[in-house]
Parts: C-alpha cells; structure tokens; sequence
C-alpha cells in the first residue's frame, strides 16, 4: 500500500478528522477545490434535516502549503455543527440524568446489535455514532486530495445513480466522464434521465411519507487509466479485489459489480468477452467492447472503469421494524432517531471518492515518486509506449 489513510469522528461527536498520507509533493490543492467536493456529498434529494444543519466545512491543518502539497501527512479536521445539541450525550466526561439514556432496542439492518454484542456495550449509541454515514464525509475530504491526483494525470472520475427502489433509469452514459458530474448534479437524484429523475423523487416522496426507506445502485466510472494498475500476482495485488474491497466497506453496501457482472455468468462466452482489433496505437490493438468494465486479471486495460454498488434500504425506519429490548428481554419496536429516507445519491459521490482512493493507490505503487515532478513524466512516457 503507497497510500494510507485513516479517520475518527462520531456522528454526534464534536467532529471528524482524518490523514492521508503517501501523495507527492507539489499537487496543486485549493480549499475550494475541497468545498466543491463536500457540498456534492451533501446533496440528494430524501436526506434528512442533519444536512440542513451541517456546512460539511473543513479545514486542512498540515501537508500543504502555498496552495500545494508539501509531501508531508494531510491532516484534517470537520467539526460538527449539531454537536452543540450533543454535548452532554456525547460528553467525555460522564453525565447525570436524561443524558444517560440508553439506546436498547436495535434496529434490524443496522450495525446496533452486533456491534453492541462484540463491543460488550449495554448502550448501542456508543455504537450507532461511529456506525453512522457521517463518517463518509471525511472520508470524501481525503479523497478529494487523491482526486486532484488522479485529474493532474488526466484520470477523472465521475458517478450517476442508476436505480433507486423500483425506479431504473435504462438509458445509456450519454455524456463524457470529465462533463457527467456537472450535468447530473443538476438532478436531486443524480440522475441523467429526467423521466426517471422525476419518478425517483416522486417515489422517495411517496416512501416518507409511508415511514419507509429506500436503496439503489449507483454506477461509478474512471477514464484515463493507463493499462497496468493493479496485478494478477497475489491476491491483495489484484485491483477487482481493492475495489470491491472498498466499495463493500461503505456503509448500507450489498453488493458491487465491475462491468458486465453478474450478468456475465448468464451470457455465452461470446457475449462476455471483449474483441480485439488491429489499432494505429502503440500497443497495435484495442478492444471492440468494454464488457470487462475496465479491469482483467486484476490489472486495468485502459478502457474506462464501470462499478456498480447497491445499497440497501436506510435501516432507521419511522414506522419501527419488530425488535427485543435488549434491557428487558421484551417484545419491542426498533429504536427510532433523526434519519434520512434515501442516500443513493450521496453514496454515488462516496462512490466516486472509494475509487478515487483505491486508484490513486494503484498509481502510486506503479509509478511512485515523491513529487509530481518525479512521478508525471513516469506516466506520460509509460502512456506513449502502452497506451491506445
Ligand atoms: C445517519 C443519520 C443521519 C444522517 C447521517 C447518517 O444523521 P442524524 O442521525 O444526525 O440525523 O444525516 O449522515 C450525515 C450526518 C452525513 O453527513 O452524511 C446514519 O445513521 O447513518
């Protein structure tokens, strides 16, 4: 692993902090760059009130300086702002009285029981807050650095969503990778067909107002990646792995496919394969198709990278599942708090930052360098003798 990264931060706690470490030196950064990158995160429509209330404003406390990295540990720092509301709850030091209450009745689908369990923790908040998707929004904070990595390279990343409950949008990527994400921000539900845009929102309104929750899969691309990141050599060395490896860490995940997917099992060999074709290029040849998504034998092929993930329905629900006190041994309904009713559209920006991470990482290893000087015309000279 080139690149390493870590994060703390309870949802209700007085904030996140995160550090990345292993970028070179000499990356342009800006603090508005970081912000444009934050407030993606924050939209979609379906989030509950906590968006309203938080600005997601980070501040960056050490690894660059003058509006570049200097090589040194990227520290950050987000302080929440609905900690003021908190402090007692999430007070170090103990507290007396309506503070103290517990959370013991644990939601199906969520982290509560078993957390509580193995953390031999009698009060499942101390759980649920670090279990909580907040902690996603350092997460895109740091990955917003190997973005800006990967764009200096001419590798650009970019999501839509593509299903959310029953609601599938069919239609085909319409737009180039470097332009999709100005275009479906544009949708409350990231989503690049309008009809189906529109039918999302009005399900999802439809959903709240039954008390219930919604999932989706949303769909993630890269383009620009030389051929030759990630290897078939051993199994942490294997990119397929890396990804899902990340994509499947993120909360609410289910499942995660990389190009065809599972719908490769069901075709013929014919229909799973991508051809190739004498190209003027110097490597000779391309590929006819892009049934692999962008990866074979665990190593990029230099066509564009499609991932899947599907996330499941957010398991706070209004109208509470069947659950057992864990205090009383009784019969109860779930706990109930503040949540949202669909993150499909804030998980395919996550989404974005999960493969922004797991590629930079992939870059580093093969071409390494300790500034951009170093490390740039590695990649330049190893994309005119292998590139398309
Ligand atoms: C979350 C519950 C909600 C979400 C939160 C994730 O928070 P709260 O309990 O404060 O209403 O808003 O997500 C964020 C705060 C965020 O920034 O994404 C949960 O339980 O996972």
């Amino acid at each position: 692993m080139a690149l390493r990264y870590l994060t703390a931060g309870e949802s209700h706690g007085q904030g996140l902090v995160g550090i990345i470490e292993g970028l070179p030196a000499n990356l342009p950064f800006s603090p508005e760059y970081l912000a444009k990158q934050m407030a993606r995160r924050k939209l979609g429509f379906g989030r509950g009130y906590r968006q309203k209330i938080e600005d997601d404003g980070t501040d960056i406390l050490s690894g660059v300086r003058h509006g570049q990295t200097i090589g040194s540990p990227i520290g950050l720092v987000l302080y929440n702002k609905d900690f003021r509301k908190w402090t007692d709850i999430m007070s170090v030091t103990p507290v007396e009285g309506e503070a103290r209450r517990q959370v013991t009745v644990p939601r199906p689908g969520h982290t509560d029981l078993v957390g509580g369990i193995k953390y031999q923790q009698e009060d499942m908040r101390n759980i649920l807050e670090r279990s909580s998707a907040r902690e996603t929004a350092m997460k895109v904070a740091l990955a917003t650095f190997a973005r800006k990595f990967l764009e200096e390279l001419g590798i650009h990343i970019a999501s839509r969503v593509v299903s959310i409950g029953s609601v599938v949008d069919e239609s085909e990527l319409q737009h180039d990778i470097k332009d999709l994400n100005d275009i479906v921000d544009e949708s409350p539900v990231r989503a690049q067909d309008k009809k189906a845009s529109d039918a999302m929102i009005e399900l999802i309104e439809k959903t709240k107002k039954d008390k219930n929750t919604l999932g989706g899969i949303s769909e993630v691309y890269a383009t620009g990646l030389p051929i030759g990141l990630g290897s078939h050599i051993q199994l942490d060395k294997r990119l397929e792995g890396e990804i899902a490896h990340q994509f499947m860490g993120l909360n609410a995940m289910k499942g995660v496919e990389i190009g065809l997917g599972f719908e490769t099992a069901r075709v013929l060999g014919s229909e799973a394969h991508d051809e190739m074709v004498v190209a003027d290029n110097p490597i000779g040849l391309k590929y006819e198709t892009n049934r692999a998504g962008g990866i074979t034998g665990g190593i990029t092929t230099g066509q564009p990278l499609v991932v899947r993930a599907a996330m499941k329905p957010i398991s706070t629900l209004m109208q509470p599942l069947k659950s057992v006190d864990s205090k009383t041994g009784e019969a109860a309904k779930a706990h109930v708090e503040r949540a949202d009713v669909c993150a499909v559209p804030a998980a395919a920006v996550i989404g974005e930052s999960l493969l922004a991470l797991t590629l930079a990482d992939a870059v580093l290893q093969k071409f390494g360098g300790d500034s951009m000087e170093e490390l740039k015309p590695r990649v330049d000279e190893w994309q005119a003798k292998n590139g398309y």
